[in-house]
C-alpha cells in the first residue's frame, strides 16, 4: 500500500523483473576504441547493445535506494552518530554498481527528465540533463526528513585495459531538523577488462564528508575506498574515520561497499548498513537490483501526469528493455540526429539551452529551482509545451 500526496491510500504492485533478459552482446568494442584513439569516448556514439535499459538520470536516484539511512541519521541527537548515517549512505549509493560492470547507461539528451515520486518511500526525486557536451546531469530528492541534490559530470580515461571514470561534482545533504549540511564528492571508478573477460568495477580513492552547521565545523568523515590488491583479497573494502572539530578520532568504520558497513573494531561491531538481497536471476537480466527494476516502470496511471521529456517515454530505452534491438539502434540514432538538429538550430540563432528545472547556485553547482512539481500540478503537463525529444 502507498500513501498519495492527497493523502489517499493505494495499492501499487510494481513489477519483478524487466520484460527481457539481456541479449549476448556481440559488439567489437575493440573496434569502436581503436578507431577512436585519443577522442573523448563522450564524443563517440556508442551502440545501443553497451547500454543497459537505464539512463544516468535514473542512476542518481539508485543511489537512493538505502534513504532510510537519512532516515536514522534525522533520527539521530548525537552528531557524530549522524556522520556515520551519512558515511554509510554516501558508501551504499556504490552497492547496485557491484552486478553492474557488463553495461553503461544511456546518455540523456539535452533536455530529458525523469521523476521518481515514492511516497511509500517518503521521497520524491527530480533530475534533468542539463548539458549534452560535456554531460551534465542533476538531481534534487526531498522528504521530510533531508533534501538531498548533486550534479554529476564525469571525465573518461581509457587505459587500454581498463577505463577510468572520474566524477566531477558534489553531493550536498541537509537535515533541517538540525540545520544540518553535509557534503561529499565520489570516488574514482574503474572498468576492468573492458576489452576481453570478464568485467569487474572497482571504486577507490578517498571520500571527504564535511558537516557543518550555521554555527561552524561539527564533523568531518574520512572514507578511504580501497584498491584490491593483487590476488584480490580485500576486493571492495572501505575504512572510516569520523573526526570531531577538533580532529580527535570518535569512530572507525569498516566493510565492503558491495555488502555491508560496520561500526567499531572486529570482533565487536555493529552493522550500520547492509545491501538487499539481490533478485535470483539478477544475472541474466542486466544484474538489477529490484529498486532498479522499478525505475523505468511506466505505470498507465502515470502516463498522463508525466512530462513528455521524462525519461520513461524514451523509445530506445523502452525498446532495448523489451528485447528489440535492432529497434532500439534504429532509435537511438534517430534520436541523436534530432538532438544535432536542435543544437545546429540554437546555434544559428546564437542562443544557448537553458535548463527547465535547476538554477545556478552562487557556489556555481546546480541546485533545483523549486517549479518541477508545482508546474506537474497545477496546470499539469500536459497543458505545457516541451521540445520534442524523440
Ligand atoms: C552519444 O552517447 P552514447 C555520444 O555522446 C555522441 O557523441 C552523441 O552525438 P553528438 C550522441 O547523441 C550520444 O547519444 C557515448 C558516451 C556517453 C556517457 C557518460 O550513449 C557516462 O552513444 C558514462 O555514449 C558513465 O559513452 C559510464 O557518455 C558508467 O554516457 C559505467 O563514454 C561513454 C562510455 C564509454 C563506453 C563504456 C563501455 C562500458 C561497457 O553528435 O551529439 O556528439
Amino acid at each position: 500500500k502507498e500513501i498519495l500526496e492527497n493523502g489517499n491510500e493505494c495499492t501499487v504492485t510494481r513489477r519483478q523483473r524487466l520484460p527481457s533478459a539481456r541479449m549476448n552482446e556481440s559488439v567489437n568494442l575493440w573496434s569502436i576504441l581503436r578507431s577512436n584513439i585519443g577522442k573523448d569516448l563522450s564524443k563517440v556514439a556508442m551502440p545501443v547493445q553497451l547500454n543497459e535499459p537505464i539512463n544516468t538520470l535514473q542512476r542518481l536516484c539508485e543511489e537512493i535506494e538505502y534513504h532510510h539511512l537519512l532516515d536514522s541519521a534525522a533520527d539521530t541527537h548525537n552528531p557524530h552518530m549522524r556522520m556515520v548515517y551519512v558515511a554509510a549512505f554516501a558508501v551504499s549509493a556504490y552497492a547496485c554498481s557491484f552486478s553492474r560492470a557488463g553495461g553503461k547507461p544511456f546518455n540523456p539528451v539535452l533536455g530529458e527528465t525523469y521523476e521518481c515520486l515514492r511516497p511509500d518511500k517518503g521521497f520524491r526525486f527530480i533530475s534533468e540533463q542539463l548539458s549534452h557536451h560535456p554531460p551534465v546531469s542533476a538531481c534534487h530528492c526531498e522528504s521530510k526528513n533531508f533534501t538531498l541534490w548533486q550534479d554529476v559530470r564525469w571525465k573518461n580515461k581509457f587505459w587500454g585495459k581498463s577505463m577510468e571514470i572520474v566524477p566531477m561534482g558534489v553531493s550536498h545533504l541537509e537535515l533541517p531538523g538540525f540545520g544540518d549540511h553535509y557534503e561529499w564528492s565520489k570516488v574514482t571508478s574503474c572498468i576492468h577488462n573492458i576489452l576481453s573477460g570478464q568485467r569487474w568495477i572497482e571504486h577507490y580513492g578517498e571520500m571527504s564528508i564535511k558537516h557543518t552547521t550555521t554555527t561552524g565545523d561539527v564533523s568531518h568523515c574520512k572514507v578511504t575506498f580501497l584498491k584490491s590488491r593483487s590476488g584480490g583479497s580485500n576486493a571492495n573494502e572501505v575504512e572510516g574515520v569520523v573526526t570531531d572539530s577538533e580532529g580527535r578520532v570518535i569512530h572507525c568504520l569498516f566493510g565492503k561497499w558491495n555488502e555491508a558497513l560496520y561500526l567499531g573494531k572486529p570482533p565487536s561491531a555493529t552493522c550500520i548498513w547492509r545491501a538487499n538481497p539481490m533478485p535470483d536471476d539478477n544475472e541474466q537480466y542486466y544484474g538489477f537490483t529490484q529498486f532498479a527494476i522499478e525505475l523505468n516502470e511506466l505505470e498507465e496511471g502515470l502516463k498522463p501526469l508525466l512530462p513528455s521529456t521524462d525519461t520513461r517515454f524514451r523509445p530506445d530505452q523502452r525498446l532495448l528493455e523489451e528485447g528489440d534491438i535492432t529497434g532500439a539502434e534504429e532509435h537511438k540514432e534517430r534520436i541523436e540526429v534530432l538532438q544535432r538538429e536542435r543544437r545546429r538550430a540554437l546555434q544559428e540563432n546564437n542562443m544557448t539551452h537553458s535548463p527547465r528545472y535547476f538554477k545556478r547556485a552562487e557556489d556555481d553547482s546546480w541546485v533545483s529551482n523549486g517549479t518541477y512539481w508545482d508546474l506537474r500540478k497545477d496546470p499539469g503537463f500536459s497543458k505545457l509545451e516541451f521540445p520534442v525529444l524523440w
